[in-house]
């Protein structure tokens, strides 16, 4: 808090990442109807103390006209969001060309781009323009709103050249820069064709954050072997400037599902999926429908564990809730008819004319229906190919005070590192180990999933995404920034 003619001033925090969190629809021509999603990052930042946060990002339409604008705009500031207005043209070139298809696989060792290369690589250039142009569009929104004092806050892979540009504009704003996804070794970055560029922006920033002290180290190593900086266990120097970097692993508000739980709704729906599902255990995957989240393998690992167990075929059910996204690329479709094709394949197999063994969604769940299919799980299967850190396993391990379910959870996700103790891990790309680790899930006696869920629920109610944003903003304020290190010399 700062003092400002005797009043107590919250400290301010405008918090950027490429999407509101709102979905906006357009009712007319000058009103908007506006819904605030209540993700991860909205709750962690309700929760921090004593800090005055507003968003700025794009809300995810078009708005090429200056009324729909100005009418977006004043509706959103009443949920103190500020809009970056992108057309159609940057979002294609940077959203979906230069974010999703060039650094999101990559980032997730995935590779850059394979298929067309020679035009994907004559196209790499104009997408990481629009990247660029994209990214300084979203510093002048900030800089416009900018006031003396407040802190700055970029999230993820989409927003690599904001603290560069925002340091241009005013080298005394606080900036931190927090990466959601893997960072990957320096091995993969090196692949990159603007490998340089982007660690020099990102180093701009007086703050940078990674879920995992192995990320952190994988850029750290990115800058000493790509740039030929200094890596210090604080982070990298460059001729006298230290660009902090460090691992803050996010969390969930756990409160927020615990009180879930009580609700009589929730309750009730909760008997019913139990009823429904009482002469069989429940095993649950919940995901983005995505190629990083390995879920044709886990079906695969599934349907093996049905072939070795003939037992098990009419005691078990596999409930595998799949949100698609990015349904415009042709990458996403194939994986959708992939997930269809062996889904079909295995019911057609192992089904009988009354059950099957996998109940596949192509949708999302509203809350409720996620907390309560939590908490009926026997055993939550999380097989990320990668994954920066996975809210699914922690969510899944907030619901079973109850019941003390088992985590199967991919040693490739960042939750591995905090939640491995408890969870059974595997390597997702070994389908022979995660069909063993179904059986020994399943069977495990009642004493060791127990010992195993107190392990994980300590750690998921103590470790929450208000900690996690109040640790990085309060180590954010204690960077002293470069322009203030000179006047002080
Ligand atoms: P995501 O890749 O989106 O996030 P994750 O961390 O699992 O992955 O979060 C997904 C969220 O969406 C969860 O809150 C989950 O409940 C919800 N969700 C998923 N499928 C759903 C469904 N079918 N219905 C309803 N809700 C569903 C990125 C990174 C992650 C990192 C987070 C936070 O890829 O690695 O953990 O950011 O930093």
């Amino acid at each position: 808090c700062k003092r400002s003619n005797g009043k107590v001033m919250k400290q301010r925090l405008l918090v950027v990442a490429n999407r509101l969190p709102v979905s906006a629809v357009r009712q007319g021509e000058d009103s908007w109807a506006l819904e605030i999603s209540a993700g991860g990052l909205v709750s962690a930042l309700l929760g921090v103390k004593d800090v005055d946060a507003k968003w700025i990002g794009w809300a995810g339409v078009n708005v090429p006209d200056e009324v729909g604008q100005r009418a977006l705009t004043k509706a959103l500031a009443e949920k103190r969001c500020i809009p970056v207005f992108l057309d159609e043209e940057i979002v294609h070139q940077y959203y979906n060309g230069y974010c999703n298809n060039v650094l999101w696989p990559l980032f997730h060792y995935l590779g850059l781009p394979q298929e067309d290369r020679l035009a994907t690589t004559r196209s790499f250039q104009s997408q990481f323009d629009a990247y660029k142009r994209a990214n300084q569009m979203f510093a002048d929104v900030v800089n416009q709103h900018y006031q003396e004092g407040d802190v700055v806050w970029c999230h993820d892979y989409h927003l690599m050249f904001l603290p560069k540009y925002l340091k241009e504009y005013n080298s005394k704003m606080k900036v931190g820069w927090f990466l959601h996804t893997p960072f990957p070794s320096s091995e993969i970055h090196r692949t990159l064709p603007s490998r340089s560029e982007l660690l020099r922006s990102v180093l701009a920033a007086d703050l940078v954050g990674f879920h995992t002290y192995d990320y952190a180290r994988h850029f750290v190593s990115a800058c000493t072997r790509i740039l030929g900086l200094e890596g210090t266990p604080e982070g990298v120097e460059d001729q006298g400037r230290l660009t902090r970097v460090a691992a803050f692993p996010i969390g969930i508000d756990s409160d927020r599902f615990k009180r879930a739980l009580e609700l009589p709704a929730v309750k009730e729906h909760i008997n019913e999926l139990t009823q429904r599902f009482a002469d069989r255990k429940v095993m649950l995957g919940v995901d983005r429908l995505d190629m990083i989240k390995g879920i044709p393998q886990k079906i695969l690992a599934f349907e093996k564990f049905l072939e070795e167990n003939p037992t098990w075929r009419d005691k078990v059910v596999l409930l595998q809730i799949a949100v698609p996204t990015r349904t415009d690329v042709p990458e996403y479709q194939k994986l959708t008819s992939q997930v269809h094709e062996i889904v079909g394949r295995i019911n057609g197999r192992f089904g009988t004319l009354t059950a099957v063994p996998i109940h596949h969604l192509d949708r999302s769940l509203d809350f409720h229906a996620l907390c309560a299919l939590y908490a009926v799980t026997d055993v939550a299967l999380v097989t990320s190919l990668r994954d920066g850190m996975n809210l699914v396993s922690y969510e899944f391990v907030a619901c079973q005070g109850e019941k003390k379910g088992v985590l199967i959870l991919s040693e490739f996700a960042g939750a591995a590192q905090s939640l491995g103790a408890g969870a059974l891990l595997v390597n997702p790309w070994n389908i022979t180990e995660v069909a063993a680790s179904i059986g020994y899930a399943l069977n495990m006696p009642a004493d060791e999933r127990e010992k195993r869920h107190r392990h994980n629920y300590a750690h998921v109610t103590t470790h929450t995404a208000q900690d996690w944003a109040e640790t990085f903003v309060s180590e954010l304020n204690d960077t002293v920034v470069e322009a203030q290190i000179r006047t002080r010399q």
